[in-house]
């Protein structure tokens, strides 16, 4: 908001209605259900109908729009609508969106009558297919394992279980209106868009800017801002470099992530944007950020809570970064889509450094995915839509093109399908992050993909899934290969790396899924890990419990968490935090 902006948050008790598989006209909401929005709907009805819904859904709601706003441009903003959204607007359908975790807008100056009440309908398709990100299947099979021989299957016509939505992931497929709806209310000469970008050279930043905007005749005017509200640069051209002597940089946690604050004014608009100053550097097997090599504690995470499924659950994000600074975390990654707009807000006030993922999960099984999988287009429109809404965050320092692709069977068509997206990462991103994309435990040797990225990025599960409950073993094994990646003289993080501990479940004698052998395998593995020196940060598999599937390795969600799903913790929490408080960020 500003002095020219209003924001109009349409959030609340939405009417709504189950589909079928197929798009319905006309659905009738006589006898609707109702509905929190913004929230999963998968969990807000104790249903089976809810909970495994295969299909579209529909949500309405009315509202008016003060004549007061007439001769404004009228923005309708979705940040997020899980997986494909189809809006209607008194209705005419007026846009649809694939993708279901960036934002989409629909400008709808035109479409408003002013004085009379304004029906939306928003229609959201969860099923997931080879052409959608995360990639699913319309199956009967489940994700993990299939029957035994002589079980009656679809494929013979006798089958029990219900066609529908097999993710090719390790996440129940949350759907729905799962982030804010609002209005958007601005001139119609507005500010479109700015990107900034900073750079460090001694002691003074360079601001290089570029702003784009909607109009013909505005004066255009920025203005940089300092935590105290002091201006300390100013131009009245679109683009160009400022220059800040004895700049305040944003560091991680516990230093101070110092931000400054854009002021942008366009005829009558006024537009603010917050940024930092900072650099980040892959140099040799190190990672720099500001110039000192960085060492990544955390977690991967999930967006994941009780009720509101992958609903935005800002009460949670703000616990979840107190809790990582209580345990000295100081990153962690957006597994496996890009998280809502106010986590990343809120690491850059708190000092918390993002590895940002895209969706693209699931990458794989079956045939030869990069031949036979429709995605490739709409992967690379996620990942202009992420730079484009994530690039001026200063908590993002690596872009994560997707996580545990097949890359290993179709050697050269993964190194094709990859490259082309890393260099297009390359070339959206004016701030030079480096890039990644996150390796699955495989044949590692046959893999020439990860070891092409600016930083190696690999999930293994030795002492989990490999070589199950034995970790000398598992030690023997991991650190075999770690000579492997010595030898690439790049960067290397464990992205994942984990044990199922079932909270409450003790064993004196460590035994899998106790939280006992939860805490035995991360002391083992990590002493394989402190030996290397190009390991630059570690991130336990999971953050939390999470809710997943249904299948005979779950039990009752994934809980590889550090934490209950409640944010409790388990027996680990101690050891971690003890860890962590003697590993520096930097050096
Ligand atoms: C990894 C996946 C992650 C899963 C994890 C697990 O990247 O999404 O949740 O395995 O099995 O392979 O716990």
């Amino acid at each position: 908001m500003s002095k020219s902006r209003t924001v109009i948050d349409l959030s609340g008790i939405w009417d709504f209605k189950l589909g079928s598989k197929d798009f319905e006209n006309n659905i009738s909401f006589m006898n609707s259900d109702s509905i929190a929005v913004p929230a999963s709907y998968n969990d807000q009805k104790d249903t089976e109908q809810y909970r495994n819904h295969y299909g579209w859904v529909y949500y309405r709601r009315t509202f008016y729009v003060s004549g007061k706003f007439s001769g404004e441009r009228i923005v309708l903003r979705f940040d997020a609508v899980t997986h494909l959204a189809t809006i209607i607007l008194n209705g005419k359908g007026i846009a649809s969106h694939k993708g279901g975790f960036l934002p989409f807008d629909v400008d709808i100056t035109d479409k408003i009558d002013f004085d009379s009440e304004q029906e939306l309908i928003v229609c959201v398709d969860n099923k997931i297919n080879h052409s959608t990100l995360p990639v699913g299947n319309e199956s009967t099979i489940a994700f993990f394992g299939s029957d035994n021989a002589g079980i009656p299957s679809v494929e013979a016509g006798k089958a029990h279980k219900k066609k529908g939505n097999v993710p090719n992931f390790d996440f129940f497929n949350f759907s729905g209106i799962n982030r804010p709806v609002r209005l958007c209310i601005m001139p119609k000469e507005y500010i479109k868009d700015i990107t900034i970008v900073t750079d460090l050279i001694n002691d003074t930043a360079k601001i290089s800017y570029d702003a784009e905007v909607c109009g013909k005749g505005g004066n255009f005017k920025i203005t940089i801002l300092d935590e105290d509200k002091n201006e300390v640069a100013y131009s009245e051209e679109i683009n160009g470099v400022m220059e800040l002597k004895r700049t305040h940089l944003w560091q991680p946690y516990p230093e101070h992530p110092y931000l400054y604050t854009a002021r942008l004014e366009y005829g009558e608009d006024v537009y603010f944007q917050t940024f930092g100053i900072s650099t980040v550097e892959v140099k040799g097997t190190q990672f720099l950020i500001n110039g000192r090599p960085f060492y990544f504690k955390g977690a991967g995470k999930h967006e994941d809570s009780p009720f509101h499924g992958r609903g935005i659950d800002l009460c949670l994000d703000v616990k979840d970064i107190n809790l990582m600074h209580l345990i000295g975390a100081n990153s962690f990654r957006t597994s496996h889509y890009p998280y809502a707009e106010e986590m990343y807000q809120l690491c850059d006030k708190e000092g918390i450094v993002i590895i940002d993922e895209t969706p693209a999960v699931g990458i794989g099984g079956g045939d030869n995915p990069y031949k036979t999988f429709h995605m490739h287009q709409h992967h690379e429109d996620v990942i202009r839509n992420l730079i484009s809404r994530d690039k001026n965050h200063l908590c993002v320092v690596m872009w994560s093109l997707g996580n545990e692709p097949e890359v290993e069977r179709y050697p050269q068509d993964a190194y094709d399908y990859w490259q082309k997206l890393y260099k297009l990462a390359h070339k959206l991103d004016h701030q030079s992050r480096p890039v990644t994309f996150v390796c699955c435990q495989n044949d590692y040797k046959k893999d020439i993909v990860t070891r092409t990225m600016d930083v190696v990025c690999i999930n293994r599960y030795y002492g989990w899934y490999n070589l199950s409950g034995d970790l000398d073993a598992a030690c023997y094994a991991f650190d075999v290969e770690l000579d492997f990646w010595e030898k690439q003289n790049k960067p290397v993080i464990l992205t994942e790396y984990g044990a199922d501990a079932v909270s409450g479940l003790h064993r004196n004698v460590p035994q899998m899924f106790s939280e006992e052998y939860q805490w035995a395998y991360y002391e083992k593995i990590n002493e394989i890990l402190d030996k290397r020196d190009f390991i630059i940060g570690e991130h336990p598999w999971n953050f939390a419990d999470f809710d997943t599937f249904d299948g005979c390795m779950r039990v009752g969600g994934n809980k590889k968490g550090l934490f209950t799903r409640n944010r409790n913790p388990k027996s680990v929490v101690r050891y971690f935090k003890h860890r962590w408080s003697t590993i520096p960020n930097f050096n």
